[in-house]
């Protein structure tokens, strides 16, 4: 009795395992299928935010830097000078522009 319970029970507990590696979902942001969507940027409009990206969140790493990374994506509908700035982000901070394709535009 006692063995078949365990056994139930290890069953389950490796059936939840599998269940929550299948249907784990990371964070808004995480990656290009997932990204933070900021929508259309006006000319002259700012956008703000603050995350973080310590592993503990989820985010993964994707393009290959040290830590995790984190993705936004925007549209621009002219031509337009963008600043992106890391705030004076104490730690070594990396900001690429890809393209819809991953392509490292900067
Ligand atoms: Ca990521």
């Amino acid at each position: 009795m006692c063995n078949l319970l365990c056994l139930k029970t290890a069953f389950l507990g490796l059936f939840c395992l599998l269940c929550c590696n299948l249907f784990a979902q990371t964070p808004v942001g995480a990656n290009m299928a997932n990204p933070v969507i900021l929508g259309t940027l006006a000319a002259g409009s700012n956008y703000t935010d603050t995350k973080n990206n310590s592993t503990s969140n989820g985010y993964l790493n994707d393009i290959g830097q040290p830590s995790d990374d984190i993705y936004y994506r925007f549209t621009l509908t002219n031509a337009t000078t963008l600043s992106a700035s890391t705030c004076g982000s104490p730690i070594d901070t990396y900001i690429y522009i890809l393209d819809v394709n991953g392509k490292h535009y900067l």
